[in-house]
């Protein structure tokens, strides 16, 4: 080897080392978990052809980058402003399965203010990224155009993303002309259900989201003090997630005290906590894209009162029963109505119904207004129609709750649950304590 050739070789092998450092700060799953994916989604497009990008780098507020869910589903890639390919296999035709990954153009001066990045012609991009074929982001639209030209029919059978196919089918008129198709399918209605049952490796990094949140809710017990804000709790939690590996929190914390505890989606955190009061903390985190999601109500002061402790039992006993009633493949979550005797909805609303009064004696189940629960994955609120059948490998919340804005009192309790391979419902939050007397005892050890 020439030393003009040792010498060009080596900034991209430098290059390559700085992308390996970078992209080792998500725990990707093995290469064939993402192909094995891709090859699924393959054979749900009848021959078709599926288009998906990646998010964009956020450039302006300076907000982490995070990549888009299904694209991440798919390839594990982090990077932005990519697209993937994926032609499903089409007998008729025999034309077999394809994909490629296109990388945009490095931009060397926008590397200065967010760093390094990989393209096409990256030494061992395929390797690196684990697809089959990687090509500039500049060769999609004739790809495309070569693969409708030889087969017309794919015309009517593309596959984007919601919003996506106005840019891209635009492109299809170098072909089609003016019988370009304006529309595509939804691709989401096709990797919703691949995304729905979760993989051993999925699994284990939904775990470690639930182990780093439940520390993290430990720390709230120490924390929650009266005088405390709600924000320094929310503070400490989020610290603690990032101490313990999570990239951020897998959705704003709420820490809301008094009133507050009341407000389902409450996240200002502006309140000072009060003796007295109870404190709903609904907060975890997200390990290398896999969300948790943990709801605690605990007593600002450490002791539940008498009423407090009453509406607190009522909600948890009713997460219990629905634990209790789950079967799989035949519960069903997230059923507005509860009437259905499969929805654990209609469960919990039973039991709440049938055990504790309102503030004017009517049945405490007025004052539970939302869904039971929804499935977690690589977003906190996992796409799903509901309401949803719950099969194994699913991985979903149970977290009834009672808001009595009167007494100033609001009780959530969420636990994030997988149904495991026998159809049985494993916890993921089973040690972070759940009944009163353990919150109570937890809250004052750390006291
Ligand atoms: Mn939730």
């Amino acid at each position: 080897m020439s030393r003009l050739r040792k010498l060009l070789l080596f900034p991209s092998l430098l290059v390559l080392a700085l992308i390996s450092l970078h992209s080792s700060a998500l725990e990707r799953q093995p290469f064939p978990a993402y192909h094995g994916r891709r090859v699924a989604l393959g054979n749900l497009l009848h021959g078709g052809v599926a288009i998906l990008f990646a998010a964009e780098e956020p450039l302006l507020d300076f907000m982490p980058y995070r990549q888009d869910a299904d694209f991440y589903y798919l390839t594990g890639w982090n990077q932005p402003g990519a697209a993937l390919l994926i032609a499903g296999p089409d007998a008729a035709s025999h034309r077999p399965y394809r994909e490629i990954l296109f990388l945009p153009t490095r931009n060397l001066r926008m590397e200065k203010y967010t760093g390094i990045k990989m393209d096409a012609s990256t030494p061992g991009a395929s390797a690196q990224s684990g697809i089959a074929e990687v090509m500039p982001m500049t060769a999609l639209p004739g790809i495309l155009n070569t693969m409708i030209a030889a087969d017309r029919r794919l015309a009517a059978n593309l596959w984007t993303e919601p919003g996506e196919d106005a840019g891209l089918l635009p492109w299809t008129a170098v072909t089609l002309g003016d019988a370009a198709p304006l529309k595509s399918h939804d691709l989401t209605q096709l990797t919703m259900p691949l995304r729905q049952v979760k993989d051993p490796g999925e699994i284990a990094l939904l775990t470690r989201a639930a182990n780093a949140s439940i520390d993290a809710q430990r720390l709230m017990f120490r924390s929650v003090h009266p005088g405390v804000t709600e924000r320094a709790v929310a503070g400490e939690m989020i610290a603690r997630m990032m101490e313990n590996g999570c990239e951020r929190p897998s959705y704003a914390p709420i820490v809301g005290s008094g009133i507050h505890s009341t407000t389902l989606h409450y996240g200002e955190n502006t309140g000072t906590m009060q003796a007295g009061d109870v404190v709903v903390v609904d907060a975890a985190c997200e390990y290398s894209m896999y969300a948790s999601d943990i709801t605690r109500t605990v007593p600002v002061s450490g002791h539940f009162t008498a009423r407090q402790r009453e509406v607190y039992d009522v909600v948890l006993g009713a997460q219990r029963a629905a634990a209790a009633a789950f079967v799989a493949g035949k519960s069903t979550i997230n059923d507005p109505y509860h009437k259905d005797p499969n929805s654990l909805d209609t469960v919990a609303w039973q039991y709440i119904h049938d055990h504790g009064k309102g503030p004017h004696g009517e049945p405490l189940s007025d004052y539970w207004i939302h869904g039971l629960g929804h499935m977690v994955g690589i977003d906190v609120h996992d796409p799903a129609n509901y309401p949803a059948v719950l099969k194994p490998g699913m991985v979903f919340t149970i977290e009834p709750g009672v808001y009595i804005p009167e007494e100033k009192l609001g009780v959530r309790i969420e636990d994030t649950f997988v149904v495991g391979p026998d159809g049985k419902l494993i916890d993921l939050i089973a040690s972070l304590p759940h009944t009163a007397e353990h919150v109570e005892a937890a809250m004052k050890a750390a006291r």
